[in-house]
């Protein structure tokens, strides 16, 4: 029943906002160990390599509302591609950012699969910004608006023109720096979201225990990991571009993961916004490492 072949995408981009050095993450990730931790785990990987992300022209920079969109949309339509292709041949696509500008392709990509996914997004952002709310014109703090359709055409088609996901099946884990748009939307079309308000309030076992019950009343039929390192807490995941004090414990984020495992929903993953240029000693990718060990079964004893 579980599916136990993996396909590894790189995405060297750092398009999606304004600090060098994300692009690195897909390799700091795969140096810190990844294909053993999970053929360990008796899973067949296969690496795709990464997607090639051409350098853009940044004299031709022309929106400051959508900075760098050719780039975007190029990467991104060649990302949804590769993750189409890699669900029809029936691996579980595990996607390296990369800034989070590029769970639009992953999204784009699966939802030719998946009609109705559900998607679990861990990070201190809500990144449901359109070009109308942006505070910064960066693209990774729009994927999630995106996928439900709104913004630019040219980003809410790639692939085909239907969204990309439903805004009911979206659940946001781990918030604590949301933008006044974005907490419209979250209002207006009903997005589930546990800030780390309710994280300490409830605790992290009751959040993932109301999660997945919620996912299996909706009757998904896939669900999407997508986590940005900034939600854990800046002390365990310094190497990201835009952390905010407060967040997710490690150990709350590996129960999260462990509990992700067992519910058995699991049909695809992403880990964005590792920046080495930002860490300290590769710790950031280290914990990505061991996160996504523990999404694919690893357990303490
Ligand atoms: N909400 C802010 C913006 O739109 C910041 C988004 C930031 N960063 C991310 N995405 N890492 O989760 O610019
Ligand atoms: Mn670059
Ligand atoms: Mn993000
Ligand atoms: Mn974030």
């Amino acid at each position: 029943m579980m599916n136990k072949k993996i396909s590894i995408v790189g995405v060297p981009c750092d398009y999606g906002q304004q600090r060098r050095g994300v692009d690195m993450g897909p390799s700091a990730i795969r140096y810190a160990g990844l294909q053993q931790r999970l053929t360990n785990l008796g899973y067949e990987v296969e690496d795709e390599g990464n997607i090639q992300v051409i350098e853009g022209d940044a004299a031709a920079q022309k929106d400051e509302k959508l900075l760098n969109l050719e780039e975007v949309i190029k990467v991104n339509t060649a990302l949804a591609e590769k993750v189409f292709n890699v669900v029809k041949k029936d691996y579980i696509p595990l996607v390296l950012g990369g800034d989070h500008s590029i769970a639009i392709g992953t999204l784009a990509g699966l939802s030719m699969k998946y009609k109705n996914q559900g998607v679990i997004w861990f990070d201190a952002h809500a990144d449901l910004n359109t070009p109308e709310t942006t505070p910064s014109g960066n693209i990774h703090g729009m994927p999630l608006a995106t996928s439900i359709g709104l913004g630019h055409q040219r980003l809410t088609s790639i692939l085909h023109a239907e969204p990309k996901i439903k805004a009911e099946n979206i659940v946001i884990i781990g918030g604590r720096s949301i933008d006044e748009g974005e907490r419209e939307l979250i209002k207006t079309r009903g997005i589930k979201i546990y800030t780390m308000h309710e994280i300490d309030r409830l605790g992290m076992t009751y959040v993932m225990e109301e999660t997945l019950k919620y996912f299996k009343q909706l009757q998904i039929d896939g669900l999407h990991l997508s986590l940005d390192l900034d939600a854990l807490d800046p002390l365990y995941t310094p190497g990201v571009g835009t952390p905010v004090a407060g967040g997710i414990t490690y150990r709350e984020s590996h129960l999260a993961m462990e509990m992700i495992q067992e519910s058995g929903l699991m049909t695809s993953a992403e880990f964005v916004e590792v920046n080495p240029i930002l860490d300290e000693r590769n710790k950031t990718a280290d914990v990505a490492v061991a996160l996504i060990g523990s999404l694919f079964g690893e357990t303490l004893v």
